[in-house]
């Protein structure tokens, strides 16, 4: 292939007992990521989230597009109107629109439709796939691989703000219309999840279920 405008490439290679440790290194502090869904007040700088949010836009998306954008709620009075539009869809879910195969599945982690940290947590991060965009600002061309990019780009940020201190949920209100409303974003614009951080609430607990882990031979094969 012609490289266009080609840059060396900035690369360093390591020892293979240093990427070893490193690999080691990043797998123990992301095995401690636990889903948190409860939140102190306690605030939390800006500028982390500002770094996380720097952090989740270097993920790899179609045509590098970068189709996303990171609606940031602090504190303020959205988050009691988010709140009520969350639990009333969440109450629908709760009652029955999930179907009984998918309350089952959810009855080991013991969520419900309260969700509360909608108004404590000190950050939420709701998050958009653009399905039109483009490198430019005001670029209106159509995107590619929206879904795979903006899922990379949570992950991106869930692992940077787990390792910056901080505790994550990811939540995922169904239908998630009302969260376009709130946070004024276009129609072509399409609400993913919303991304709760902060510090856990004192005494803030996980359901042992949700910490099980699949092993290696269990997720992966070599061939
Ligand atoms: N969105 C609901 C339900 C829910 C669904 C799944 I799949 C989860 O892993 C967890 C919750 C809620 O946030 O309660």
């Amino acid at each position: 292939m012609i490289i266009p405008d080609a840059r060396p490439l900035d690369f360093e290679t390591l020892p293979e007992a240093e990427m070893q440790a490193r690999a080691q290194a990043f797998y123990e502090t992301m095995r401690t990521r636990r889903t948190v869904r409860e939140f102190s007040g306690r605030p939390v700088p800006r500028a982390v989230i500002e770094t996380a949010i720097l952090t989740a836009g270097t993920a790899p998306n179609g045509a590098n597009h970068q189709p996303w954008h990171f609606t940031v709620l602090g504190q303020g009075p959205l988050r009691a109107r988010l709140r009520e539009a969350a639990e009333a869809e969440e109450r629908a879910f709760y009652a029955g629109k999930a179907g009984a195969e998918w309350l089952d599945a959810l009855a080991p982690l013991g969520t419900d439709a309260s969700k509360p940290f909608l108004e404590t947590a000190p950050w939420l991060i709701a998050v958009f796939g653009q399905k039109r965009g483009g490198p430019g600002p005001s670029d209106m061309k159509k995107n590619y691989y929206v879904t795979e990019s903006v899922g990379i780009a949570c992950g991106l940020l869930l692992a940077s703000l787990h390792q910056a201190g901080l505790a994550t949920l990811t939540h995922t209100p169904n239908p998630m219309g009302f969260l376009s409303e709130i946070c004024e974003r276009p129609a072509h614009e399409k609400p993913i999840m919303l991304i709760v951080t902060g510090y856990p609430a004192e005494g803030a607990a996980y359901p042992a279920a949700a910490a099980v882990k699949k092993p290696l031979d269990g997720i992966c094969d070599f061939r």
